[in-house]
């Protein structure tokens, strides 16, 4: 396939790298990478040994000390020329992300433009780095705060956005400073080589030593954590579930490190009995379908007022109906495969748990077979008739299932429900009425990072920064102010006088 080779994957594949330099292949343990959309294999990479591991991290901090005295705005001409070459590269890059992952090829086209947008944006950024000036309470003296870069930023992303999310901290972290280190989910190794293969090349021309965007390929359980213990890692930004990313949280702050967190979401759409149906249900539908469920923004519970809800469960069963699932790389199709059939059987246990604990199948829930699903792992997105009390719809399943809830009374009824989950990023309210939208948006509605009005849970802007509250894990990444995260503040008074008060009026005499 001439989008692989022309990206410079080839069969076997180097897994370490600080730029233009590939380490590796010693260890001899290798990665093999197959397709959800037809399950053919890929290719394979080595996984990054300790040895390589070490070299890496030793380039890095060597870069770091040169990166770091490069003004910013000659950092952020670093970064445009990586967007531009981004933008040479968005049809072959796209389409490798779709065929690695399993996202519609619509999907995958719009990461790499994510990721042209985050350079856009981190360009001026470059220009930006504000700090206060303070007036000082002692005659003579000037106080300011500035910002400095920090080191080395490991960055751990996850197999469903296999390289925005990665641009979202390293194009912010290196115009701050910061050289960066990238553990990509091992199920998506390839869209990072090739990714990593494009930057190489600005690297390059800009005569730029090795080490500033150093790749690490390998195993959680290896090379993911001798990230988060590494004492030399001051910043670990993870993007994942729970489980692993709270493993991640303890063992950075037990080293006092600084950690980025992007958790878990169970994002609810509320569609009020003020609702613009017409405008409500394509949200719905991509939100819940959209990367076939595997979008931490993915809806996954939708709370319907009583009134409307019977239109509403034949209008979305209507909608389903007519959804085309098959291979993302048709354009016809609406949904592709889920990532692996691992991920099929957690979605099938999970429809029958719900039907365990109450929960009634509207649609979907079923695994496909046949012509064009060899794979395995094109599954039917569900609707389920649910309460969002049962112990599934407690948790984020990474998969098209959607919990259709009703509720009667007024909003504040509905906010209760959407916020009584332990996670906290995404949420929308869908209706007419200016009142209800202000209630959902004030200090007593939604708890999470995103909340929207008349729009979906899914697919936000990088101008916002992206994130969310409670077990999502608190992390801000991309734009508004989230730049703060990547450099250390520096609070500084100057002297410019003869005199040497001390604040706040306090007197100490020394004899002379
Ligand atoms: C993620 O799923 O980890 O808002 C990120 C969205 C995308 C990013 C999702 N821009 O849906």
């Amino acid at each position: 396939m001439d989008f692989i080779t022309g990206l410079g994957i080839a069969d076997v594949n180097y897994g370490a790298s600080t730029g233009a330099r590939w380490h590796g292949g010693a260890s001899g343990a290798k990665i093999m990478v197959n397709s959800p959309v037809d399950g053919k294999k890929i290719a394979s990479v080595y996984e990054t040994s300790a040895e390589d591991y070490e070299n890496v991290v030793a380039e890095a901090q060597k870069a770091f000390k040169e990166w770091r005295l490069l003004p910013a705005p000659k950092r952020g001409e670093i970064i445009r020329q990586i967007g531009l070459r981004l933008r040479e590269h968005k049809e072959a890059l796209g389409t490798l992300i779709s065929y690695e992952m399993g996202k519609p090829l619509q999907e995958g086209w719009g990461e790499v433009q994510e990721m042209i947008d985050i350079c856009d944006f981190a360009v001026g950024q470059s220009r930006m780095l504000y700090g206060f000036t303070m007036h000082s309470e002692r005659a003579r003296h000037r106080m300011y705060e500035q910002f400095h870069p920090m080191g080395i930023v490991g960055i751990l992303t996850a197999f469903n956005f296999p390289v925005a999310v990665w641009s979202w901290n390293a194009m912010i972290a290196a115009v701050c400073g910061d050289v960066c280190l990238w553990k990509p989910s091992s199920r998506t190794p390839l869209s990072a080589i090739a990714t990593q293969k494009i930057i190489a090349r600005v690297l390059e021309k800009n005569d730029l030593p090795e080490g500033i965007f150093s790749l690490v390929i390998g195993k959680g359980s290896t090379v993911g954590e001798k990230m988060v213990t590494d004492g030399r890692i001051p910043i670990i930004s993870f993007t994942g579930s729970v489980p692993v990313g709270r493993h991640a949280a303890e063992m950075v702050s037990k080293r006092l490190g600084k950690s980025i967190l992007e958790l878990s979401g169970n994002n609810a759409i509320i569609m009020t009995e003020h609702a613009d149906l017409a405008l409500a249900l394509p949200a719905v539908v991509f939100g819940a379908v959209g990367t076939a469920g595997q979008r931490c923004t993915t809806t996954r519970r939708l709370l319907v007022h009583e009134s409307i809800y019977p239109k509403v469960r034949e209008a979305l069963v209507k909608a389903y109906e007519s959804l085309r699932i098959g291979s993302p790389l048709d354009e016809a199709n609406h949904v592709g495969p889920l990532v692996s059939r691992k991920a099929v059987k957690t979605y099938v246990d999970a429809i029958r748990e719900v039907q365990q604990q109450g929960g009634a199948v509207l649609w979907g829930g079923e695994v496909l077979s046949g012509r064009g699903y060899e794979s395995g792992c094109y599954v039917t997105p569900a609707i389920v008739e649910s309460e969002n009390h049962y112990p599934v719809v407690q948790q984020e399943i990474f998969g098209p299932l959607l919990h259709l809830i009703k509720y009667s009374g007024s909003l504040s009824g509905a906010i209760a429900i959407q916020n009584d989950v332990r996670q906290g990023l995404s949420s929308a309210v869908f209706t007419g009425d200016l009142g209800q939208a202000e209630e959902f948006l004030s200090p007593a509605g939604s708890d999470c990072g995103i909340a929207n009005v008349n729009i979906g849970t899914s697919g936000a802007e990088i101008g916002g920064a992206f994130g969310g509250e409670k077990e999502t894990g608190g992390g801000r990444e991309a734009g508004s102010d989230a730049w703060k995260a990547y450099m250390r503040r520096q609070a500084v008074t100057v002297n410019y006088g003869a005199e040497l008060p001390l604040a706040q009026g306090i007197r100490f005499e020394i004899g002379a």
